[in-house]
């Protein structure tokens, strides 16, 4: 695969951090994190558009791109602590399915090989299977647990006559044996999909799913406590997938399949914040960001900071130490 740079849109790296081509591994061989994008929206069921995800992401921001982001709760910058490189967007065709599929989980498959970890920017959630079964090929099938922020389960058996699609990606890579149903924790769940059936084949796959009431009535932080224990027993690794369609669309409108009564924005960014800083996170990919749909890039803004805020994380945990939530950013006292 040749760096393709951004399929949509001038070639940009994530707030600027350095670009590399996956097809030339001593560009980034010392990566802890490679970004890739993958410009895919074919397997959408309703509004398109998250072809451009990729390139919002990418500049969504007010600062400098300049590959550098210090974070003001966890003190650490995700962008410099940590060896990020940018490899483009692999080179979705929107019209074959199969073969977008096959070129995103070779390109997740050359990162994680490495032993760094992807960050992939979609598209459409279609890629969610590509990039866990890339990641798995390099821990181990059945080895890696997956963290799944959505409104939606993703786990239809085919949508109009196919098996790929973005409300399936769980179901294939359940049936594969990539991931673990037992070992499978969606968070945010809620609306009017999918029905008893598809409910029904993914309590045998022995699934853990938290919808929207259950965590409102017991409280976000206790669904995640509960569902970290059940996500490192037994595994090596953590994938963390979020669909931004998890949060309210009041807070994140640029989306294809908008839900009401999700997270708010500050809910998901500490969420993600803790997955990184407690889970052993192997792969990422952030989702289902639709631009043509987004008003004032409210949702391109709140994918980035996605990005940031597990890339922060993921640094405070390389560092060791224990973060303090209430400790004061400034505690009004002059040093001695
Ligand atoms: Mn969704």
């Amino acid at each position: 695969m040749t760096r393709y740079g951004a399929m949509y849109g001038p070639d940009i790296t994530f707030l600027g951090v350095p670009p590399c081509d996956l097809d030339v591994p001593g560009e980034w061989a010392d990566a802890d994190v490679v970004i890739l994008g993958a410009p895919f929206d074919g397997g959408t069921s309703h509004r398109p558009g998250t072809r451009f995800g990729p390139s919002a992401m990418r500049q969504a921001c007010y600062l400098p791109h300049d590959g550098s982001r210090p974070a003001l709760a966890l003190r650490t910058d995700g962008l410099k602590d940590l060896r990020v490189y940018d490899a483009g967007d692999v080179e979705c065709f929107s019209g074959d399915i199969e073969r977008s599929v096959r070129v995103i989980e070779a390109a997740v498959a050359t990162i994680a090989g490495t032993g760094a970890i992807p960050v992939v920017l979609g598209g459409d959630h279609t890629i969610a299977l590509p990039d866990v079964t890339g990641v798995a090929r390099a821990k181990g099938f059945g080895r890696v647990s997956v963290v799944h922020f959505d409104a939606h389960a993703d786990t239809g058996n085919s949508e109009f006559g196919s098996l790929l699609g973005h409300g399936q990606p769980m179901r294939r890579l359940i049936e594969s044996g990539a991931a673990r149903g037992d070992r499978f924790l969606q968070i945010g769940l809620r609306g009017y999909w999918p029905g008893p059936e598809t409910l029904d084949w993914m309590a045998g796959q022995g699934m853990r799913a938290y919808e929207m009431s259950e965590i409102v009535s017991r409280g976000l932080d206790t669904c995640l406590t509960e569902a970290f224990e059940i996500a490192v027993d037994d595994c090596d690794g953590v994938f963390l997938s979020v669909d931004v369609d998890v949060v309210d669309p009041g807070m994140a409108p640029g989306t294809g399949t908008p839900e009401p009564g999700g997270l708010t924005s500050r809910q998901l960014l500490d969420a993600v914040r803790r997955v990184c800083l407690e889970l052993p996170v192997v792969g990422v990919d952030v989702v289902e960001v639709s631009p043509p749909y987004d008003h004032a890039e409210v949702t391109a803004f709140l994918a980035n900071r996605v990005v940031l805020e597990a890339l922060s994380a993921i640094a405070f945990r390389r560092g060791g130490g224990t973060w303090d939530p209430t400790r004061p950013l400034l505690d009004g006292r002059r040093p001695e």
